[in-house]
């Protein structure tokens, strides 16, 4: 059941539904090891989303702009391993998408609590955008928007749920995109929070 969203972006609605509380739960011991926390960004705005990461390369920001780096900058340690249930469905999803051999070294963990939103942005941190990105969506619903290659192309707009899995790649892959405020809701697995985690070939 792949639809496609748009051309090189498909999604896999409820493919991560039946591993969720298997997900939930190390995302929860990522989370002991790299605790969540609201970055700033460059400007001086603090995140309303609260992050942390896993892999080889987590996404941070910093005094002039972001990058990808081995160390968590709160602890100064290396980010946690990437656990095995989260790389092999993304490496399953990109692959069902048309992406065989996709290797995440990254995977930025997001949450969000309600009130909390991602403005219109591209990703364009990463050095090969010809490598597809794997976007896992838990817990309570938002609304997604995706624009086009520039930031005043007016986004179309999708609902993400819990289990929903999108694969962003060739022509899709540096298309702006954010996420709506989230509303107050409530999900059985996670209470308000709304999770997603990115992966990503940083390097
Ligand atoms: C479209 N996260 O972390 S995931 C991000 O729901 C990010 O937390 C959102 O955008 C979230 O950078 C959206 C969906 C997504 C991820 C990457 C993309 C859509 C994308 C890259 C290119 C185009
Ligand atoms: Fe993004």
């Amino acid at each position: 059941r792949a639809e496609p969203l748009c051309e090189g972006a498909v999604v896999l609605r409820r493919f991560a539904s039946a591993n969720d509380a298997g997900l939930l739960k190390k995302i929860g011991q990522v989370a002991d090891q790299a605790p969540f926390r609201q970055m700033k960004t460059p400007g001086g705005h603090t995140m309303s989303v609260a992050m942390t990461c896993c892999g080889d390369w987590g996404w941070v920001t910093h005094a002039r702009g972001y990058r990808y780096q081995q160390q968590d900058p709160v602890s100064g340690d290396r980010w946690p391993a990437m656990p095995d249930l989260f790389r092999s469905l993304a490496v399953e999803a990109a692959a069902k998408a048309g992406y065989a051999g996709f290797e995440p070294d990254s995977c930025l963990v997001n949450r969000y609590s309600p009130g909390a939103k991602m403005g219109l942005h591209q990703d364009r941190d990463e050095e090969d955008f010809g490598q597809p990105i794997v976007s896992v969506s838990l817990g309570t619903p938002v609304t997604f928007q995706f624009g086009g290659m520039r930031r005043s192309d007016r986004p179309q707009r999708v609902s993400l749920e819990h289990g929903d899995v999108i694969v962003w790649g060739g022509p899709a892959r540096l298309r702006y995109h954010g996420v709506l405020t989230l509303k107050a809701s409530d999900h059985p697995l996670t209470g308000a929070y709304r999770y997603n985690l990115t992966f990503r070939r940083a390097h």
